[in-house]
């Protein structure tokens, strides 16, 4: 079974405008609301998947409630730790050709007492987990060493662990060495403290990282697919070429698609192009976070994945 993690969950609502119009009213027709946040993107796909998943992470009030009763209605198996703050709401509005403007709202602010509690829980978890995925933003009043401890907890009991996030939680994360990371460039580029230009320095922000002894970097790049450091070789992943409907969520599935690969045992490139594949399937669907399981061996066979 894998175990999705996500500490700041939220509702999230996509609507679809032709054009997306500033300080006028704009009417919409196509709306989606999902049960949302990174971690939860990650367990609906590896579900989509056919694969064990249990959910956790924090939630609370009406949209605590709605994304409980999402997860029964598709059958996902998930655990929160409930808090006093109501969990948030995700806008992405899809507008124009190709173009994707998110407002992300904080969250509720949570207590000390919130967090023993998922320690507690999450230490139990874990006994019938083989992998740990962790994504997303923390919410307030959780420190940004809280991925970290996770990760130590995890590795102590001799679990893979994948983390996907940002900014300080990055930064204090990556110091417990988890297995893999899966930053995208803005993220990498946080880092290694500059913006990354070139596939060089790319490659010499992630070998930067090799101090923290992180078996596998996968470095998203969008529609360009991946660069995988993996084994202490580097990998360019190179995705079939689809029509990109919403790539809302590709990041979320690309965690989705290694760590299933990881629970299988699957060698090293296959574990990148599971990445690459999850990640194009999501972003030729309208719904944030959703794959096709029909279509994933003729992605799976129509990624590349050359060592450079
Ligand atoms: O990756 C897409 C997404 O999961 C959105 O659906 C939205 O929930 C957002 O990320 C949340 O990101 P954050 O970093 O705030 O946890």
């Amino acid at each position: 079974m894998i175990l999705s993690i996500t500490p700041n969950p939220s509702v999230d609502i996509s609507y679809r405008l032709a054009s997306f119009r500033l300080n006028t009213v704009n009417r919409c027709s196509h709306v989606h609301k999902l049960a949302g946040g990174k971690g939860l993107n990650v367990a609906r796909v590896i579900h989509l998947a056919g694969r064990k998943v249990c959910a956790t992470g924090f939630i609370g009030g009406a949209n605590g409630q709605f994304i409980k009763e999402e997860l029964d209605r598709l059958q996902i198996r998930h655990q929160f730790v409930e808090v006093d703050g109501t969990t948030r709401n995700c806008i992405a509005i899809l507008h124009d050709e190709g173009m994707q403007t998110e407002i992300l709202e904080e969250g509720p602010r949570l207590t000390k007492r919130d967090e023993e509690n998922f320690l507690s829980q999450y230490c139990k978890l874990l006994d019938s987990a083989s992998v740990v995925t962790a994504s997303g933003s923390l919410p307030k009043g959780l420190d940004a060493t809280f991925y970290t401890k996770l990760i130590t907890i995890a590795k102590e009991k001799g679990k893979i662990f994948i983390l996907d996030t940002s900014g300080n939680p990055l930064k204090e994360g990556i110091k417990a060495s988890p297995f893999l990371i899966k930053p995208n460039l803005q993220e990498l580029s946080g880092l290694a403290g500059k913006k990354l230009q070139t596939m060089d320095e790319v490659k010499k922000a992630v070998l930067s990282l090799a101090r923290w002894n992180i078996p596998c970097v996968v470095v998203s790049l969008g529609k360009d697919g991946a660069l995988g450091y993996l084994g202490g070789k580097f990998y360019q992943i190179i995705p079939p070429k689809v029509q990109a409907v919403n790539p809302v969520g590709s990041g979320d599935s690309m965690v989705a698609g290694m760590a299933i690969a990881l629970s299988e045992g699957l060698p090293d490139q296959l574990v990148l192009v599971y990445g690459c594949a999850f990640g194009t399937l999501n972003a030729i669907e309208e719904k944030t976070g959703f794959i096709r399981k029909e279509l994933l061996n003729e992605f799976i066979g129509k990624t590349e994945v050359i060592p450079i």
